[in-house]
């Protein structure tokens, strides 16, 4: 037995270990800002429309950036104006995509109202179940020499074969739905107390359900444990925004989040192209077109 994992109830195979192997992508930096109308208004027309430019220019780089793109969306309702999402192959090069944004003069008229830190993060319940499982039935010790390095093997094939998800493009959908969330750690209900098998068997539920949506939803799901103040980001991106009703209503029937979810604070944006700033500060919602 081992020790460290008391709560894990042992399988035939032996003791697992409990945490499920995981595989990173684009760090993720979502920014939820207040736009100071009033001190905008102020301004006359042809310096609006310089700042604007400006700022359209860099947004328009962004958008395109090899390493990760950005984009902007106008939020609905008072918890912000604008929110910005960037995709960025790293903190350092995310931490830069704010610090050039805060260079804008358009800066001066924005104020962080709050903003989440993550990593995309693909969970990998299944096919780490299959390698402990056949490790332990090869007698192979967790966190041995060979353990790891099998370990090491499974996951490299992973990220080999789901670098399109690790490293996503912008969706380019009309609507925006994120939020965080926690699985519970309470006294009764515990997710991190549950047994692999059984978490595995939850999660392979929940994409089930997830899966109907495919077509008319792209989920991005980026972990934060260490990084922000919940455990993960949720990203659901829609030409259609009941679709996000109808999908996260149906998944609060689903086990794992009738029991174990727990959610932070949601907003909802509308795609704002970078040529389309200009339009969106002054007061006029910008038709969905690309390019
Ligand atoms: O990534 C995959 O497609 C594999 C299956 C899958 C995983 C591992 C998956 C599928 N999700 C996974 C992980 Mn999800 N997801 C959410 C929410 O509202 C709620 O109740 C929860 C918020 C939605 C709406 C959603 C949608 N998912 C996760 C995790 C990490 C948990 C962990 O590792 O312990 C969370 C927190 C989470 C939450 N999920 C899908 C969807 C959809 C639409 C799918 C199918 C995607 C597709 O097949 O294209």
């Amino acid at each position: 037995m081992n020790p460290t994992h008391p709560v894990t109830a042992p399988t035939a195979a032996g003791q697992l270990p409990a945490v499920p192997l995981t595989i990173e992508g684009y760090a993720c930096l979502h920014q939820m800002m207040r736009f100071r109308w009033t001190a905008w208004r102020a301004l006359d027309e042809p310096k609006r429309h310089q700042i604007s430019a400006e700022a359209a220019k860099l947004l328009a780089e962004m958008e395109a950036n090899s390493g990760g793109q950005s984009a902007l969306f106008s939020l609905l309702g008072h918890k912000g104006d604008l929110m910005l999402v960037h995709f960025r192959d790293g903190f350092d090069e995310l931490n830069q995509a704010e610090l050039t944004l805060a260079r804008l003069q358009l800066s001066e008229y924005l104020e962080p109202a709050t903003s989440y830190l993550s990593v995309i993060e693909l969970g990998l319940y299944e096919s780490t179940l299959k390698t402990y499982k056949s490790l332990a039935e090869r007698g192979i010790e967790p966190h041995s020499e060979e353990w790891n390095a099998a370990i090491r093997e499974t996951i490299a094939r992973q990220e080999e074969a789901m670098k399109p998800r690790l490293f996503p493009a912008m969706p380019k959908h009309r609507y925006i739905c994120f939020y965080p969330m926690d699985r519970k750690r309470g006294e009764h209900k515990n997710w991190y107390t549950l047994p692999m098998e059984e978490r595995q068997r939850q999660m392979n539920e929940h994409g089930l359900v997830g899966r109907r949506y495919a077509g008319d939803v792209k989920q991005i799901i980026t972990g934060s444990i260490g990084f922000d103040d919940w455990e993960w980001g949720v990203d659901l991106f829609a030409d259609d925004p009941i679709v996000f009703k109808k999908l996260i209503y149906e998944m609060r029937f689903d086990e794992v989040s009738a029991v174990y979810a727990l959610f932070g604070t949601f907003y909802i944006g509308l795609r704002c192209p970078a040529n389309r700033l200009h339009e969106l500060l002054e007061g006029n919602l910008p038709q969905h077109a690309e390019g």
